[in-house]
C-alpha cells in the first residue's frame, strides 16, 4: 500500500525493495508531497522518451542526464507509448503547483512528468536526476511546488576572475538544487568585469587586477551573452550588479574623473575596500551610470532585475548617498529593470518596485523594517547562515568569517520570515546565497565552499517549512554525494553530514 513519507525519519537506502519510502526520500529541496509505491522503475537500452509540444528541449535534457548518470541512452521519440512522458500543461495541469511545480509519477513500467512550463518540467528532471540509484526508480508520486519565487545564488567575479567555461560550472550544479536566479557581481575595488561602450578603459585598464595581484579579465558582449544563454537553459535569470556608489575603486582607477577628487586608489589588489566612491554631485557621474547600467541591461536581454549595489558607501554623508540611490534607481527602472540594491539602499527613498538584499545580520537596520512595511521587498541573505565565503569551520583552507563560521546545520538553520524580527512574511520574495571571492581562487575553491552549503540555502528558498527537519535533511545531503563524485564537484565533507 502507497506509503506518505513526508515526516519519517528514514535513511536513504540501496538497493532499492519494493515499497521503499526511504528511496524516494532523497530529494533535495525536499518535495511539497510525496507518496511512495511498491515496485521500481528501471531503465534500459530500449527506454524511450516521449515530450509534448513544446517540452522536447527538456526531454533532450532529460536524455542527456540520463545517458550521464546510467551510460543508457534513451532515444526522444515521437511514439506516444514511450514509457517515460514529459507532459506541457499550460492550462489543464494543478493550478496549485504554480508556475514552477510539477508532478511526478514513477510507476513499474512508466514515468510521467507533468507541468504548466518547460521550467517546472526542469524542475522535475531535477528530481528525476537525484532519485536515480543505478538505472532504478522507486515507484511513487511527488507533487512539488516552490516556497518563494526568487532562489539565488551570486557569484563575485570581481575580487577573483572567473572564467566562462567556469561560470557555466557553477551554474550548472547551482541548477540540480531548483535555483533560479543568477547574481553576477560584476564589479568592485579589484575589478570591473565587463565592457561598457564608449568607456574602454573600464576593462583595459580596470579589470586588469584581481585580489593578490593576479591578471584578472573581463566579459565581453559575447561572453555575457553566452553565460546569459547558458543560465537560460537551465531555467535561470542572470542578474548583473554594478556596485555603486562604494566598491568603485576599479572604475576610479580607470577614469579618475568618476572620483570628486579626480584621484584614484588603485590598482586594488588587497582584500579591504578602498572606499573611493563615484561622484555623487556631479551631473557627468549619472551620465556614466546610465551608460553602465544600459550596457547591463543589454547584456541580459529580458531580465526582470539589475543590481545596483549600495553596499558599504562609508565615504559618502547619508544625504549625498541617499540622493545616489534615489536617482540611481530610476536609470535603472528607465532601461526596463527592477532595482535591487544591498540593504543599506533603505535609507534612501526608494520606488515602490525597487527591492532590498539582507545580508548584515550584526547591524541594527530600522530602516529595513520601514521599507518592508511601506511595501518593499525584501531578498534574505543573511551572512551568518547564506554567505557561502564565510568558512564552515575555524582553519577552514578558503573563506573569511566576520560574520562568524556557518558548518551546513548553521547554513541550513533559518527561516527567511523570522531570521528579521519584525517584517511581514508576505515582505520576502526569496533568498540568495552569495559567493564572495576575496579568497576564493578558482572553481574549487568556489565548490568547496558552496557544496553542501548551496543546496541547504537553496532548501529554505523551496521547500515548505512543515518539512525542516536536519537529521532528515542530512541524510537527504548524504545522499547527494555520488551524484557530486559523478559530476566532479569539489564538495566539503562536513563531519556533520552522515555520508555513506
Ligand atoms: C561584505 S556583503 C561585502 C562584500 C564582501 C563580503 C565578504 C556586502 C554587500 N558587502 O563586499 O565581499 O562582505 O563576505
Amino acid at each position: 500500500p502507497p506509503a506518505s513519507t513526508n515526516g519519517s525519519s528514514s535513511a536513504p537506502s540501496v538497493p532499492l525493495s519494493p515499497a521503499d519510502p526511504a528511496a524516494l526520500e532523497r530529494v533535495v529541496p525536499e518535495p511539497a508531497g510525496i507518496t511512495a509505491a511498491a515496485g521500481t522503475f528501471t531503465l534500459t537500452s530500449a527506454t524511450a522518451i516521449h515530450a509534448s509540444s513544446g517540452a522536447e528541449p527538456v526531454a533532450a535534457d532529460l536524455a542527456a542526464y540520463l545517458k550521464q548518470q546510467t551510460g543508457l541512452a534513451p532515444a526522444v521519440s515521437q511514439s506516444p507509448d514511450a514509457a517515460i512522458q514529459l507532459v506541457l500543461q499550460p492550462s489543464g495541469g494543478d493550478p496549485s503547483l504554480g508556475t514552477e511545480g510539477y508532478t511526478l509519477v514513477i510507476g513499474p513500467s512508466s514515468v510521467k512528468l507533468t507541468a504548466a512550463t518547460d521550467a517546472g518540467l526542469f524542475h522535475g528532471v531535477q528530481t528525476v536526476r537525484q532519485l536515480l540509484v543505478g538505472a532504478k526508480l522507486q515507484d511513487g508520486t511527488i507533487t512539488d511546488h516552490p516556497r518563494f519565487a526568487y532562489r539565488g545564488v551570486m557569484l563575485d567575479v570581481a575580487r577573483h576572475f572567473y572564467s566562462v567555461a567556469d561560470v557555466k560550472a557553477y551554474i550548472d550544479a547551482a541548477a540540480l538544487y531548483k535555483v533560479n536566479e543568477f547574481h553576477l557581481h560584476l564589479t568592485d575595488d579589484q575589478g570591473w568585469r565587463f565592457a561598457v561602450p564608449g568607456w574602454p578603459k573600464l576593462t583595459s585598464v580596470g579589470a586588469a587586477t584581481q585580489v593578490g595581484g593576479g591578471v584578472g579579465g573581463s566579459y565581453s558582449a559575447a561572453d555575457l551573452k553566452e553565460i546569459v544563454d547558458y543560465a537560460a537553459s537551465r531555467y535561470m535569470t542572470v542578474i548583473p550588479e554594478i556596485d555603486m556608489p562604494g566598491h568603485v575603486g576599479a572604475a576610479v582607477y580607470a577614469y579618475p574623473s568618476l572620483a570628486c577628487d579626480g584621484r584614484h586608489h588603485g590598482p586594488v589588489t588587497s582584500v579591504s575596500p578602498a572606499y573611493d566612491s563615484l561622484c555623487t554631485s556631479s551631473e557627468s557621474t549619472y551620465r556614466f551610470v546610465d551608460t553602465a547600467t544600459k550596457a547591463a541591461a543589454d547584456a541580459t536581454p529580458g531580465a526582470t532585475y539589475l543590481h545596483m549595489g549600495g553596499d558599504e558607501a562609508q565615504a559618502l554623508s547619508l544625504t549625498q548617498y541617499n540622493a545616489f540611490v534615489a536617482k540611481t534607481q530610476n536609470l535603472v527602472a528607465g532601461h526596463d529593470r527592477t532595482p535591487i540594491a544591498w540593504a543599506e539602499a533603505g535609507t534612501a527613498t526608494l520606488l515602490p518596485q525597487t527591492v532590498l538584499e539582507y545580508w548584515n545580520t550584526a547591524q541594527p537596520q530600522p530602516y529595513v523594517l520601514q521599507a518592508a512595511a511601506k511595501g518593499t521587498k525584501l531578498i534574505m541573505a543573511p551572512g551568518n547562515h547564506a554567505y557561502l565565503d564565510q568558512q564552515p569551520v575555524a582553519g577552514f583552507r578558503v573563506g573569511l568569517h566576520w560574520a562568524g563560521y556557518v558548518p551546513v546545520s548553521k547554513a541550513y538553520d533559518w527561516d527567511p520570515v523570522t531570521v528579521l524580527p519584525g517584517i511581514a512574511p508576505s515582505a520576502v520574495l526569496g533568498v540568495e546565497a552569495p559567493l564572495w571571492s576575496e579568497t576564493v581562487k578558482n572553481l574549487a575553491d568556489a565548490e568547496t565552499l558552496a557544496y553542501p552549503r548551496l543546496p541547504a540555502i537553496a532548501e529554505i528558498g523551496w521547500s515548505a517549512p512543515n518539512t525542516h527537519d536536519w537529521q532528515r535533511f542530512s541524510k537527504r545531503l548524504a545522499a547527494q554525494a555520488p551524484l557530486w563524485d559523478k559530476l566532479g564537484i569539489a564538495y566539503y565533507k562536513s563531519p556533520e553530514v552522515p555520508w555513506g
